[in-house]
């Protein structure tokens, strides 16, 4: 029997950029306190959420996926669009133990922005931050890869805990199917607090969870399927980037709808972790799993992919400003007796209309 008590108000959820954004629209529908930040107004007006969990970062109109910009923005001013969205979300957030900054690591804004309030927000709040992200899928740009190291690269540097939620872009082409999967997920796991008598995965073993430093994936299994062998293969085969296959991992908790489900044999496919928890009696098999290296494997073939194309990166960014067209072309002065008289452009509308 699950708990009827409320917690969704101790989980808080900022989206940053579009992918950050249509996540907090998914985890909306749950009912849990969202907010959506962009640099582009645009993306915000497309986003169908009440419009109060807006927030349009000041002087802002995109980030066209160049990380810097999104940076350089919140860097005006002495840094005041910054100091102004941390204060917003700690405002927002204040009642929440745990905040979620969800975004894309192969965008511009998302990718940019979560990394550095999480550094923020756990230099000046005693809440758990963790974060969702996805990776970019197998058809993505160059600069989607080259941001998503810069991502990582960051996202390591950050020391303190909060687990770390990686979506692979390659596992469905529908991206909006891919975050509510998640959501349902994670808000099964949130709520995974039972009552029985045999044993519950308690709220301070959630947050255990969840504080852990590192990757962390949570799945939902109806009780009718949930099986020790399926609950394995679903560690494996899912919407997240795949686990190391180095046995590292800190927590694992696993709350049983059904008898079929063995931990032992779970922790034998993982790796031990410092500690399991365990419950009962629930609607659902979920099951988390939390402190994970990070992707190594996977971030080690974008690297490749972007290495195998810096010739050509090279090439792109250089061509458009070398000078190729040389050479005189005064053979016209022969043909045309009067040049006609060339007026002065002045408003940016005539360079418009051409
Ligand atoms: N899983 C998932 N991926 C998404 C979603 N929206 C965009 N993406 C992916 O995110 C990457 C692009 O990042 P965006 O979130 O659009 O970028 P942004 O943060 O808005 O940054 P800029 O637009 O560059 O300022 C691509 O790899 C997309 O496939 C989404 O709703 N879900
Ligand atoms: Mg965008």
């Amino acid at each position: 029997m699950d708990t009827t008590m409320n917690v969704k108000g101790w989980y808080g959820f900022v989206g940053l950029g579009q992918m950050g954004g249509n996540m907090a629209k998914s985890v909306h529908v749950k009912e849990y306190p969202i907010m959506a930040a962009n640099t582009a107004q645009s993306d915000l007006n497309g986003l169908d959420i009440p419009e109060e969990s807006k927030y349009h970062i000041l002087g802002g109109y995109g980030s066209s996926k160049e990380r810097k910009k999104a940076k350089q923005l919140l860097a005006e001013n002495n840094c005041e669009n910054f100091d102004l969205l941390i204060n917003e979300i700690k405002e927002r957030f204040k009642d929440c133990r745990v905040i979620f900054l969800m975004g894309s690591s192969g965008g511009g804004s998302g990718s940019a922005i979560v990394p550095a309030i999480k550094m923020r927000l756990q230099a000046e709040t005693d809440k758990i931050i963790c974060v969702v992200t996805c990776t970019p899928d197998d058809n993505a740009s160059m600069k989607e890869y080259m941001n998503c190291y810069e991502f990582f690269q960051e996202l390591e540097t950050i020391e303190g805990g909060g687990a770390t939620f990686i979506i692979d872009n390659n596992k469905n082409k529908e991206k909006l199917v891919l975050n509510e999967q998640f959501a349902c997920y994670l808000d099964a796991f949130l709520n995974c607090e039972t009552t029985s008598t045999r044993g519950v995965v308690d709220r301070a073993e959630i947050e255990n969870v969840l504080s852990q430093r590192g990757v962390c994936i949570v799945n939902k299994q109806g009780s009718d399927k949930a099986a020790t062998q399926t609950v394995i293969e679903r560690i494996r085969d899912n919407i997240y980037v795949p686990l190391e296959n180095d046995g590292v991992v800190a927590n694992i908790a696993l709350v049983n709808s059904n008898n079929n489900v063995r931990l032992n044999e779970i922790i034998e496919s993982v790796g031990k972790p410092l500690a399991t928890f365990e419950g009962w009696e629930s609607d659902a098999t979920v099951l988390a799993i939390s402190g994970c290296s990070l992707p190594y494997k996977k971030l080690e073939e974008i690297k490749q992919k972007i290495e195998d194309n810096k010739d050509t990166i090279k090439r792109n960014l250089t061509a458009t400003s070398e000078r190729k067209l040389t050479g005189s072309i005064d053979f016209l002065g022969d043909i045309t007796a009067e040049k006609p008289k060339t007026e002065k452009r002045k408003s940016t509308r005539d360079l418009l209309f051409l």
